[in-house]
């Protein structure tokens, strides 16, 4: 196991690293922007080193100077955390190049999923059910082909850059006069966004949910699937609100697509942790994208099955063979997170600042993931995501009801945050009710006019 290791990250998810690595007695060494030396984590890690000015591509995302510190820190090992450098497949590799061993699965297979099209190819190989769609590249000197696959398909479809992904790189395509304008413009944006003009076609299904499965991989050939998560509650990409498990989902249904899930980890040897996205419409499950990282929404997945998945991605990137097996693994309760970020209810614009007065909530049922501190400034160069409150109960409406009450008792002054958005959402009818689509938060504040 090592005894030492980079995290190369900031904010909460730096903190969840640092609090996983302490317990398993491995030593930390932040690396932080000279926007950040106010930061948690940098206070609470054994070592930390300024890396560059406040700007990402000069800090976090600045692999030369982080792999560096990991040579003159000592270190065995870097965990990237989420975003930044965390699903850079040249990162994963330089990292293993300068002998350190990258916390996350191997660049190879960071390179296959940050490929869209070559991850439902292999998807679809080892059995999982993808979205009807053009099985690969829709080629620039071949519109009358990509026309009749769109027919195929059946209007409207979807086109996605091939290097996109999370929302980035699409264009719905109501009918057949519109293609050829909208696969120029989307091929376009994609070469001007990814420096790759590559992109591909789906069947647009117009009211999904986002349902995602996650898995831990070990080195050994060893998989468990987590269960899933509902991260519909989205705007603008962003997910605002994720609950576990997914609500209403028959349970033979909900097995069967954990275990196809399980079988293509098998089949992609994949290692570590890692998240099958879904979109889940009419009652089926269509593989959109799989995540090579932890997620901001781990910790409702790890309410209810009582697994530190950081923790385990330490001990699998150790090369220690995980110590359960998938009957171990029980499912109980619901979990939801609650996003909270720095900005104006009303406007979404950010709203950084001073945090005068901090009172996280607590109690039964209650964990607050947060690098937030009275008299902490947050800095406006980074995601606004300042904390996280995830509730555990016995069912839905006992996690709903813990989260109502947290939010009655949490104090954050001086900064504005989407709290109310959730207060509102919490006692929302139809959000009650529960198995609600990607578009519902966005129509009901349309409703609101916000
Ligand atoms: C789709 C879709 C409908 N049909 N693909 C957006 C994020 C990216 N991960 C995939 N996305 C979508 N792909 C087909 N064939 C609708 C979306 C989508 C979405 C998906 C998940 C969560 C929120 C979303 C919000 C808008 C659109």
């Amino acid at each position: 196991m090592f005894s030492k290791i980079v995290i190369a990250n900031r904010g909460e998810i730096a903190l969840r690293i640092l609090r996983a690595a302490h317990e398993l007695g491995i030593k930390t060494v932040a690396v932080y922007s000279q926007a950040d030396s106010d930061l948690m984590p940098v206070r609470l890690a054994g070592e930390s080193v300024c890396i560059g000015p406040a700007s990402p591509t000069e800090s976090y995302l600045n692999s030369p100077a982080i792999i560096s510190v990991a040579e003159v820190t000592g270190a065995d090992a870097i965990h990237p955390g989420y975003g930044f450098l965390s699903e850079n497949a040249n990162f994963a590799e330089q990292v293993e190049r300068s002998g350190f061993t990258f916390i996350g699965p191997h660049a190879d297979t960071i390179r296959l999923m940050g490929d869209k099209i070559s991850a439902i190819q292999a998807m679809r190989k080892a059995g999982v059910p993808t979205v009807p769609g053009s099985l690969g590249t829709l080629s620039e000197d071949e519109d009358d082909k990509v026309k009749s696959i769109a027919h195929e398909i059946g209007y409207p479809v979807i086109l996605k850059a091939a290097a996109g992904g999370g929302g980035r790189g699409m264009r719905v395509v109501a009918d057949e006069k519109s293609l050829r304008n909208a696969l120029s413009l989307t091929r376009g944006e994609a070469k001007n966004a990814f420096g790759n003009a590559t992109i591909y076609m789906e069947k647009f299904l117009g009211n999904p949910r986002h349902i995602e499965v996650q898995v831990l991989c070990d080195t050994h050939g060893n998989v468990v699937h987590l269960g899933d998560r509902d991260c519909s509650m989205q705007r603008r990409y962003q997910k605002i609100l994720e609950e576990a498990p997914a609500y209403g989902i028959p349970s033979a249904q909900r097995d069967a697509i954990a275990k196809v899930c399980t079988q293509a980890c098998h089949e992609i040897n994949y290692c570590g942790a890692g998240t099958f996205e879904f979109l889940y419409q009419d009652g089926e499950f269509y593989f959109i994208e799989m995540n090579t990282r932890v997620q901001v929404e781990h910790p409702i997945t790890e309410m209810i099955t009582g697994i530190d998945i950081v923790g385990e991605q330490l001990l699998i990137a150790g090369g220690n063979p995980l110590r359960f097996s998938q009957q171990d693994i029980r499912f109980k309760g619901h979990s939801i997170e609650c996003r909270i970020n720095a900005e104006d209810p009303v406007t979404f614009m950010p709203h950084p600042g001073l945090v005068n007065r901090y009172h996280p909530p607590g109690g039964m049922g209650i964990r607050v993931d947060s690098h937030l501190y009275s008299g902490y400034r947050v800095p406006p160069y980074y995601d606004s995501l300042i904390a996280k409150v995830i509730s555990y109960g016995d069912d839905r409406s006992m996690a709903l009801a813990r989260m109502r009450r947290a939010f009655e008792e949490t104090v954050i002054d001086g900064i504005r945050c989407n709290i109310p958005l959730h207060t509102s959402l919490l006692n929302d009818e139809q959000f009650i009710q529960g198995g609600n689509s990607i578009h519902y938060l966005e129509d009901k504040m349309m409703g609101s006019k916000k």
